[in-house]
C-alpha cells in the first residue's frame, strides 16, 4: 500500500462537480485579474483557464496553483483547443482577443475579435450548455451579440460586461469630487461600453438627494461646475490606461467578478450590463447595450427602464444605432 492508502481510509467518492465553477477563456492581462479576483475574493472556488498559447496558459496555471494555500479552491487548465476540463461551468468568461491598440477604438477590434469567438463559444456550449456566458473581450456589446447568436442560449444568459466598469469609473470620479465614497455615490452609465456611453445625470444621487435638484445644468455645457468632464474622462479611462501601462486589466478583473459573484450568489443585485435591449427606451432593434439589470443564478431576472430625460433617451438610440450599423457589418 502506498504512503496515501495508508493514511486514508477512503468512504466515499470525490465529487468532482462544483456549483461555482468558472472559465475563463483568455490567460492575457485582462483573464489573468479576473482569475486572481475570482479566487482571491471567494468568488469561485474551481477556476479552469483556457488559452491558445499554452506556455502562457501553463506559466499563468502554475503560478495561480503555487498560491493555492492562499485561497479556498483549485485552478486547472485546459491546452489548445480541448474545452474538456471546462464541464460543468456555471459561468465563462470570454477575454480571449486582441485588444486595442494605442489610439486604436474598440469597434476597430470588431471583425477580428468574431473570427476568434467562432472558435471559443461552441466548445464552451457544447461542454456547459447550461451555462451563462460573460463577454469581455472589446467591442463587448457587439461580441455579446455575436456570443448570442453562436451560442443559441436564450438571452438571459448572455451578457456584456458592458458599463459595470464605466459605471464604477463614473461613481469613483463622482465620489472624489464630493468626497464620499464610490459606493455612496449613486449614479450609472449606459449604452455602449465605450466612446458613444450615456451618463444617466438625471439620476445622479447622494444620500437619496438628486444632485440635478441642487444643480439642474448638471452634465450638460451650462453647467457652470462642468460635471460634465467626469463623462469624458469615463470616456478617455481606457485610452489613457492603455496609453500609461498597454492595457487596462484590475479594473475590469474586479467589474467581472463583481458581476461573477452576483450570479452564483443569486444575489438580485442590480448592474449596468449589456443584454438585448429590444424594446427598451424606445429601442426597437436587436441589438446589445448596457441597462441595469438584476442578476441572479438564471443571469438575467430582469431589466429596469431608467426613466430617462429626453436627452439621454437620444444619445441611447444614437448608441444603438451605432451598434447596428457595426453589427449589420460582421460576416458571420
Ligand atoms: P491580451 O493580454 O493580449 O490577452 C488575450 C489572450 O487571449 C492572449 O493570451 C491570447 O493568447 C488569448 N487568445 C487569443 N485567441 C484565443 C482563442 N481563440 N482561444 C483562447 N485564447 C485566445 O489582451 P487583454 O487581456 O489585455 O485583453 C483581452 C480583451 O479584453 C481585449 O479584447 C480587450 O480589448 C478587452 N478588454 C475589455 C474590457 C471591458 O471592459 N470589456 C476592458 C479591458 C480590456
Amino acid at each position: 500500500m502506498n504512503t496515501k492508502d495508508q493514511l486514508l481510509s477512503v468512504i466515499s467518492e470525490t465529487c468532482d462537480t462544483s456549483i461555482d465553477k468558472v472559465t475563463v477563456v483568455g490567460a492575457g492581462d485582462v483573464g489573468t485579474a479576473c482569475i486572481f479576483t475570482l479566487l482571491s475574493q471567494g468568488v469561485s472556488s474551481n477556476v479552469t483557464i483556457i488559452d491558445v498559447n499554452e506556455n502562457k496558459m501553463m506559466g499563468e496555471l502554475l503560478d495561480f496553483q503555487h498560491g493555492s494555500l492562499f485561497f479556498n479552491g483549485k485552478v486547472t487548465g485546459c491546452k489548445g483547443n480541448d474545452y474538456s476540463a471546462t464541464a460543468g461551468s456555471k459561468v465563462c468568461v470570454i477575454t480571449a482577443g486582441a485588444r486595442q491598440k494605442t489610439g486604436e477604438s474598440r469597434l476597430d477590434l470588431v471583425q477580428k475579435n468574431t473570427e476568434i469567438l467562432k472558435g471559443i463559444v461552441p466548445n464552451l456550449v457544447k461542454y456547459s450548455p447550461d451555462t451563462i456566458i460573460i463577454v469581455v473581450s472589446n467591442p463587448c456589446d457587439i461580441l455579446a451579440y455575436v456570443t448570442w447568436k453562436l451560442s443559441g442560449l436564450p438571452k438571459n444568459r448572455i451578457i456584456g460586461s458592458g458599463t459595470n466598469l464605466d459605471t464604477s469609473r463614473f461613481r469613483f470620479y463622482i465620489a472624489e469630487k464630493m468626497k464620499v465614497a464610490p459606493e455612496s455615490a449613486h449614479a450609472w452609465i449606459i449604452g455602449e461600453h465605450g466612446d458613444t456611453s450615456v451618463a444617466v445625470w438625471s439620476g445622479v444621487s447622494v444620500a437619496g438627494v438628486r444632485l440635478r435638484d441642487l444643480n439642474p445644468a448638471m452634465g450638460t455645457d451650462n453647467d457652470p461646475e462642468n460635471w460634465k468632464e467626469i463623462h469624458n474622462k469615463v470616456i478617455r479611462s481606457a485610452y489613457e490606461v492603455i496609453e500609461l501601462k498597454g492595457s487596462t486589466s484590475w479594473a475590469i478583473g474586479l467589474s467581472v467578478a463583481n458581476i461573477t459573484r452576483s450570479i452564483l450568489k443569486n444575489s438580485n443585485k442590480i448592474h449596468a450590463i449589456s443584454t438585448n435591449i429590444k424594446g427598451m427606451c424606445g429601442i426597437e432593434q436587436e441589438v446589445f447595450l448596457s441597462l441595469p439589470c438584476v442578476l441572479g443564478r438564471n443571469g438575467i431576472i430582469a431589466i429596469i427602464d431608467p426613466h430617462l430625460v429626453e436627452a439621454e433617451r437620444c444619445s441611447l438610440k444614437f448608441s444603438a444605432a451605432k451598434m447596428m450599423e457595426v453589427a449589420n457589418g460582421i460576416k458571420f
